[in-house]
């Protein structure tokens, strides 16, 4: 099962190799025009670093990168936070719309070379959860837990974690299903593969766990300012 994700991996990334046409994408890419892509070229974030990571070219509208989705409604949806902490919890899709709501702006970046700029997402900032559950000292990573086993990784210590939602809505809307409903974890700076779909489970670890793509040859700590795509 590995080897054939891996395989079959490669091969997507070949077919969508530099130029743009979406050939073996599930969507088609809506493109800047040069006058846009030349004032994108020139800008440059707050934090200093280029707007477009090497390697990406920007597209005006998500796409939809499939998976395996879950079958929870939001009725019926329910999100496990444990692990090292204090204070382990279980949170319906109601208890997180009572907790502080958040939204953020952002790009984000898919490992196969699309950047979706100035996506605008709300939820619940993991910070949020995080003062809830206390997680222990122990605590360095955080292991998103999504339907059918897909999971991904992020150390704690290493990134802003103020940027890390747990998402419910898409430019003003509910989140579709396609993008990961009820919920997906959102964390911005790193590649979209990180970004779990049908959440179902946040857990804290003393250790890091790579996870779906993690252990499929891409890169565990996916940087797309430093081309972190395989390792
Ligand atoms: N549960 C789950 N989450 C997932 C995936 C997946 O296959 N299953 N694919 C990841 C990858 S590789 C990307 S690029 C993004 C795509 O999200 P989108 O379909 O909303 O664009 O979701 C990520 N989260
Ligand atoms: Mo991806």
């Amino acid at each position: 099962m590995q080897k054939k994700g891996k395989i079959s991996r490669r091969t997507f990334l070949a077919g969508a190799g530099g130029i743009m046409v979406g050939i073996g994408l599930p969507g088609v890419f809506v493109k800047l025009t040069d006058a846009e892509q030349l004032a994108l070229a020139a800008e440059t974030r707050r934090d200093g670093r280029p707007r477009l990571p090497p390697g990406q070219f920007a597209v005006k509208k998500i796409q939809d990168m499939g998976g395996s989705p879950g079958t929870a409604t939001a009725g019926n949806w329910s999100l496990r936070i444990y692990g090292e902490v204090e204070r382990p919890i279980v949170l319906s899709y109601r208890d997180l719309l009572n907790l502080e709501q958040a939204q953020i702006t952002c790009d984000v970046h898919c490992v196969t070379g699309w950047t979706l700029l100035d996506s605008k997402w709300s939820g619940v900032r993991l910070t949020t959860i995080m003062e809830m559950v206390k997680p222990r000292k122990t605590a360095s990573f955080a292991i998103f837990e999504a339907a059918a086993g897909y999971t991904s990784n992020i150390p704690l210590t290493r990134i802003s974690k103020e940027s890390v939602f747990l998402a419910h809505g898409l430019f003003g809307e509910k989140l579709p299903k396609a993008h990961g409903a009820p919920v997906r974890i959102l964390i911005p700076d790193l590649y979209f593969y990180k970004s779990a779909k049908w959440l179902e489970g946040v857990k804290f670890t003393d250790r890091d766990e790579p996870g779906f793509w993690e252990t499929r040859g891409y890169s565990n700590s996916a940087d797309p300012w430093k081309e972190e795509r395989n390792h």
